[in-house]
């Protein structure tokens, strides 16, 4: 029977596209932070729309669960899939091509298996940008960006992934094609369908293609980091640089101590930009326009941030390397703490004005639960998001945070939850969070939620056990 489907398979997308092998499927199964383990019955790496529908059809017809896969870099083990060898893996990694550039539109078609950092370079090559960007911007899919509505570093100025987004195409659980690869700013035609999908987690649809935004290029651009002494003060400075420079500040991230010694330690060749404080904020304040001026109003700001008590230090990238040294220390926390050994994230998202207090409290009853464990807070300050993660305080205490992960987890989305917040930012629920927003969520909005998965995937085919316990 099985056979019979492979063999089917094969005859569909041709035998060098099905992955059977265990070491061909290897790094299909296990998920970025090395967490879960899965087992497929095969990996399929369709190159069309076409393909992709005729897969699903095949899968479809012989009750096979489909699980979408990207770049795998997701947080939340969502692309990875279950132990018992009885899911088929679809990677998208083949549908690469840019479809259409629209010009005048400001407007690029792509296909969902280009990496991000691919549709930056078109954007780039076309003299304009897409402004989604993330650390694993190399590797991730725009359909995996699509799917997880991806947050980055230009939430502030830009949106989440969903705003970036005109149309998508849609290959839906029983095989049919949905083309809504629309370039419209306006269209009040009923239910805003494309806004179902993205997010979804590859739970209603597989995303083959998006008609993304285009914008102008940034012409002048000033990076800068500071040092300041508390997370108030880091609020404080972002209200003061908004006030100054408006919508041009397109980045504020909060970065602490603890975050820039893992990277130091870690990462070769990090410097030490600006040592012994706290916290940090990394500034990005970019102009689509050529203006000498804009480091003169940067660097007014930071005086005025530091005279008020505001900020202790600051420094301004003085060339393109030091920016993007100052990118990297910002980029790399995730692989230091991934080197570092098993941690828990927390990715949330609080009122910004909430943050400080939010800090402050989480803290106690962390050191309190654990004492000594590493605080790595970090994140996307300027839109309320932040990576609230643990690491051991040393290797001995490995099994110690491991063991009591779920009630240390209990805290910090408990105190979240008490503060408005959201327990998945940016990362979605996958199988991680899956039944822990069970505890958070409206139970309306979670029956409202599973009604649309039923009547788009009646079956349960399209990446089961993911967001939603159906039970
Ligand atoms: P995958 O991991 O392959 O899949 C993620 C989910 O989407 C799965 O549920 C999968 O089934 C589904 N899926 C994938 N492709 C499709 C498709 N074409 N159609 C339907 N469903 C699909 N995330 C942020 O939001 N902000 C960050 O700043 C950020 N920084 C990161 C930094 C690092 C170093 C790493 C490793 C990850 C980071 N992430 C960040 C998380 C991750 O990169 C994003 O969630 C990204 O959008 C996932 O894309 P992917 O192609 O790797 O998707
Ligand atoms: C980031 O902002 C990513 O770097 C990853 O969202 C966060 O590792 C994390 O917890
Ligand atoms: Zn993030």
């Amino acid at each position: 029977m099985m056979s019979d489907f492979l063999e089917r398979l094969r005859a569909c997308i041709g035998p060098a596209h099905v992955l059977t092998e265990a070491a061909d499927i290897e790094s299909f199964c296990t998920d970025w932070r090395g967490r879960y383990h899965g087992s497929a019955l095969a990996v399929a790496r369709p190159g069309t729309t076409e393909e992709v529908a005729r897969v699903v059809l095949l899968a479809a017809d012989a009750r096979i669960p489909v699980v979408p896969q990207g770049g795998n870099t997701g947080m939340m083990g969502g692309a990875t899939p279950s132990e018992d060898r009885s899911q088929l893996v679809v990677s998208l990694g083949r549908m690469n091509r840019v479809r259409r550039l629209d010009r005048d539109n400001a407007t690029l078609t792509v296909e969902a298996g280009l990496t991000l950092a691919e549709v930056q370079n078109a954007a780039r090559e076309a003299g304009m940008m897409f402004p989604l960007s993330l650390g694993s911007e190399g590797s991730c899919q725009i359909g995996g960006n699509l799917s997880t509505n991806a947050g980055g570093t230009a939430v502030l100025r830009y949106g989440n992934t969903r705003e970036l987004v005109l149309g998508i195409e849609v290959v839906l659980p029983d095989g049919r094609v949905w083309d809504g690869l629309r370039g419209l700013r306006k269209d009040n035609t009923g239910y805003d369908l494309k806004q179902l999908f993205i997010g979804a987690e590859g739970t209603l649809g597989i995303i083959t293609a998006a008609v993304l935004k285009l914008f102008p290029q940034p012409r002048s651009s000033v990076t800068a980091l500071a040092a300041v002494g508390d997370p108030p003060a880091a609020v404080a400075l972002l209200r003061l640089l908004r006030g100054r420079l408006g919508d041009r500040l397109t980045g504020f991230e909060l970065i602490s101590e603890v975050c820039t010694r893992l990277v130091q330690k870690h990462i070769p060749r990090t410097p030490d930009l600006l040592p012994g404080h706290p916290w940090y904020c990394l500034l990005q304040v970019d102009e689509p326009w050529p203006n000498a001026g804009l480091v003169t109003e940067v660097e007014a700001a930071l005086a005025e941030a530091a005279q008020s008590g505001v900020a202790i230090d600051a420094v301004i990238a003085q060339s393109l390397k030091q920016a993007a040294d100052m990118w990297r220390l910002r980029e790399n926390i995730s692989e230091a703490q991934r080197m570092e050994g098993p941690g828990i994230k927390h990715d949330i998202s609080l009122p910004v004005s909430a943050i400080p207090q939010f800090l402050e409290q989480a803290g106690t009853s962390i050191q309190a639960a654990l004492p000594g464990v590493r605080i790595v807070a970090f994140g996307h300050l300027g839109d309320g998001n932040l990576h609230y993660n643990l690491s051991r305080s040393d290797s001995a205490d490995n099994d110690a945070v491991s063991a009591r992960s779920k009630e240390i987890t209990r805290i910090v989305h408990d105190l979240v939850h008490r503060y408005g917040g959201s327990i998945s930012a940016e990362h979605g629920l996958g199988q991680s969070k899956r039944d822990e927003i069970k505890r958070y969520k409206d139970p309306l909005e979670l029956d409202l939620m599973r009604r649309v998965k039923r009547a788009f995937d009646p079956h349960n085919l399209f990446n089961p056990g993911k967001v939603l316990d159906l039970s």
